[in-house]
């Protein structure tokens, strides 16, 4: 008999409700499994492919929602983008500043990477107009964050509320070089700059008070930008008028996607879980520590770079967790990943105290009160802080129906609360996994045994 009865019911709208029922008969997770590509270096490959001069070839894109709305702006925009494939995607770029005027609205789904970073590219290429929107949660996510720094550079950008919320439209521009010091770590802020900058004649420099995800880093200098870089200072400078070739791109696992299963084998008591191909960008890495600080088995094997990313297996196996702080610079390094430290608390001993996350607050979703919320109606004891959360760990969970607020991730993070709750969970909404995930649910019911 299987540890966990998992159903998916169909709904109306391709909406679905996932269904866990744990077992009696105690489940443990094992085998060996791999995440899909990683989303942050999947939306780069196809950007920076466009953009460039030539052809790029990407090995292992992610194909969630996310990435194919990228695709589809940036086909508007006139880049050839071969059918998306996890093994194998050709991109035939146009050049830098060739942009065709397209013909209808540029829609980034519910990708905020996809929106923001795009916003640099089209601010910069003068002569032509777009328009910009996105689903709901997009719309309502703030813009304001990459809209005034490009207007310092000059940009003409307009829009709902003072020019800070999608739908926006944008008159292509000539920019001029600033630097920007940014008030928040983001590599969407950072990276939407930087790419504003590299159709803009002189040095454009972003500073960000912690450091950022830097795939776009990696990946401009891979493409043949020129670009310096100040890791004391978080100080990222790109020459203009640059000139991008297209290049082989191997995507590594998403470490994003990876942290599901971190925790769940460090939760469900008896598990030994092989997540193979994870990429271990240090920029990435702080669910690693943190979840080090709580007492987690993970052992990193076979590490090796792939592509200009180090990549590495990570085997977990099940341990007592206890609580932990996680708060400061450690925070951009594992920002995706809250929502699913969240879980761990909740099965940790003690008061796990997260702060300095404000921003999980304007992200898919309320990332702190849907968390809070979802989790305490299974009966955990979690309280918001204004940028974060306290969890008294130890409480048993009980299955109940939660809702993912259409958020892939914490659709997701309930998926695998649930694992370890007594009753039946019903997750509503759960299609929203396939935002950065969509064979989520199949790995599920592989792993469960
Ligand atoms: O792309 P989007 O919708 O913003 O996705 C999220 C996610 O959970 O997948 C955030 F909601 O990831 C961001 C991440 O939080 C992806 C990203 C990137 O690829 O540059 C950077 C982070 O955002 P930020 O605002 O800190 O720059």
């Amino acid at each position: 008999m299987s540890a966990a009865v998992i159903t998916v019911e169909n709904q109306e709208n391709a909406a679905h409700k996932l269904i866990i029922q744990r077992s009696p008969s105690m489940l443990s997770l094992q085998g060996s499994i791999r995440v899909p590509g990683d989303k942050s270096i999947s939306h780069r490959a196809l950007m920076l492919g466009a953009i460039a001069e030539g052809e790029t070839q990407i090995e292992g894109l992610l194909l969630g929602e996310d990435p194919r709305s990228t695709a589809s702006c940036f086909r508007l925009l006139g880049a050839e983008i071969s059918e998306l494939n996890s093994e194998f995607v050709r991109v035939k770029g146009i050049g830098l500043g060739n942009f065709q005027e397209p013909v209808d609205v540029l829609n980034a789904g519910n990708s905020g990477t996809t929106i923001r970073l795009m916003l640099g590219l089209l601010a910069s290429h003068p002569g032509r107009f777009f328009t910009v929107t996105g689903d709901d949660s997009l719309r309502s996510r703030p813009m304001s964050r990459v809209v005034k720094p490009l207007q310092q550079m000059t940009a003409q950008i307009w829009g709902r509320k003072g020019n800070s919320l999608a739908p926006l439209a944008i008159q292509g521009q000539a920019l001029k070089p600033i630097h920007y010091h940014s008030p928040i770590a983001s590599a969407q802020v950072k990276s939407c700059i930087l790419l504003a900058g590299l159709n803009t004649e002189g040095k454009t420099t972003v500073t960000e008070p912690a450091l950022s995800r830097d795939h776009s880093e990696r990946m401009l200098r891979a493409f043949g930008a020129e670009l310096s870089i100040d890791p004391e200072t978080h100080s990222v400078t790109v020459m203009g008028n640059a000139k991008l070739y297209g290049q082989k791109v191997v995507v590594p696992g998403d470490i994003s996607s990876a942290a599901f299963w971190l925790v769940a084998g460090s939760i469900v008591p008896g598990s030994d879980l092989l997540v193979e191909n994870v990429g271990v960008n240090p920029t990435r890495t702080g669910i690693l520590e943190a979840l080090a600080m709580m007492g987690a088995d993970i052992q990193l094997e076979n590490q090796r770079e792939v592509a200009g990313e180090p990549v590495a297996d990570l085997r977990v196996r099940s341990s007592r967790l206890k609580s932990c702080t996680i708060e400061g610079d450690i925070i951009p390094r594992l920002i995706d990943e809250i929502p699913i430290l969240a879980v761990a608390a909740v099965f940790a001993e003690g008061t796990t105290i997260i702060r300095d996350a404000a921003e999980l607050r304007v992200k898919e979703s309320d990332r702190i009160t849907v968390m809070a919320q979802q989790l305490n109606q299974m009966g955990a004891k979690i309280s918001e802080l204004p940028d974060g959360m306290e969890i008294i760990g130890g409480t048993p969970l009980v299955g109940t129906d939660v809702d993912s607020h259409t958020d892939h991730r914490i659709a997701m993070s309930l998926a695998i609360a649930a694992l370890n709750a007594t009753g039946t969970t019903t997750i509503h909404r759960a299609e929203a996994a396939a935002i950065s995930y969509p064979n989520f649910t199949n790995t599920l019911v592989e792993v469960c045994r």
